[in-house]
């Protein structure tokens, strides 16, 4: 067994925000739970996909209109000083998701990984943009990320926070077993991500009871094959009226659940990540350098839909 390396680790789940909910009202309450979180021995802390505002792509508006009320041009900005000024003062690092306007006029579904010395050390952009771009009158709500999100140009990206190698992602990205594959080789040992998941979807009648066993199996599986710690926060409950489901969790390269949360409103679990745990996988069942055989994988990267067997 490799010797300990304790992380205080928390998530921050996040209840609905509300149209009516300003910046200033959310940051009051992310800051809370850093405090929390910090009281519980927390070192780094993991905020939702799309923090700062309600989920806005469940609505139909123009790019314009979107970007006028949901959109950060700059980050850390006025809104978000304050949490930044605090997280520092505590000394705790955090991953925040925000919907991101570029000076060139490019919109991302964003997050960023914040050291504890207030630094940002690393940007993600999602890659996997779920729902449609289309207007559909007929569903009970839109789900616009293909019309108000650009993929992300960024890649998936490993960053030195403090000395733990993060790597981050947003949402249905996790539901990609690439996402954190490309993540582990590049020595990730956590994966840190948001998530905003409606409990219904407007394509088929799905069991309501899927949405959790398919998230919280995605984090799971992914956890245990890349030998990697995943912390996933949810921003959830009735956002005026549309229900979008908790379950946040950390989970160990065992594959385990070590903590979830138990509310859809503001709510820290938290956990000592030993992040030694994962040698333990990385040095034998999944010693990629002398397991994998990429020749025999090409198909991943040369397909991007399913096609004919290889002859
Ligand atoms: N939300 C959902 C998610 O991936 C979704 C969308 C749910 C897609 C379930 C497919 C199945 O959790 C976001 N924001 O990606």
């Amino acid at each position: 067994m490799s010797s300990s390396r304790p992380l205080g680790l928390a998530v921050a789940q996040l209840g609905p925000i509300h149209l009516a909910d300003t910046r200033a009202q959310v940051v009051k309450r992310l800051i809370e739970m850093l405090r929390e979180a910090k009281s519980r021995g927390a070192e780094m802390v993991v905020f939702p996909e799309l923090a700062l505002t309600t989920f806005f792509p469940r609505y139909w508006m123009s790019e314009e209109e979107a970007v006028e009320r949901f959109f950060e041009t700059q980050m850390p900005n006025a809104a978000t000083q304050p949490l930044f000024d605090e997280a520092k003062r505590l000394g705790v690092g955090f991953y925040i998701g925000y919907a991101e306007l570029t000076p060139e006029g490019e919109r991302f579904n964003t997050s960023i990984m914040v050291n504890r010395a207030g630094e940002i050390v690393g940007k993600y952009r999602k890659i996997h943009l779920p729902g449609h771009s289309d207007h559909k009158p007929d569903a009970p709500f839109q789900h616009l990320e293909k019309k108000f999100f650009k993929v992300g140009n960024l890649g998936f990206r490993v960053f030195d926070a403090d000395g733990v190698k993060t790597g981050m992602c947003i949402c249905n990205d996790r539901r990609w077993p690439e996402t954190y594959r490309v993540l582990a080789l590049q020595s990730a040992e956590l994966v840190v991500l948001g998530y905003n998941t409606p409990s219904h979807n407007i394509h088929w009648d799905e069991p309501v009871h899927l949405r959790t066993s398919t998230h919280l199996v995605s984090l799971m599986a992914n956890a245990y094959q890349n030998a990697v710690w995943v912390a996933a926060a949810a921003k959830c409950g009735k956002e005026d009226g549309f229900h979008m489901i908790g379950s946040s969790a950390i989970v160990a390269p065992t594959g385990e659940v070590v903590a979830r949360s138990l509310t859809e409103d503001d709510e820290v679990i938290c956990v000592r990540a030993d992040l030694a745990l994962g040698d333990n996988f990385r040095q034998h069942v999944f010693n990629f350098a002398k397991h994998r055989s990429p020749e025999h994988y090409r198909l991943i990267v040369e397909r991007t839909g399913a096609g004919e067997p290889v002859a």
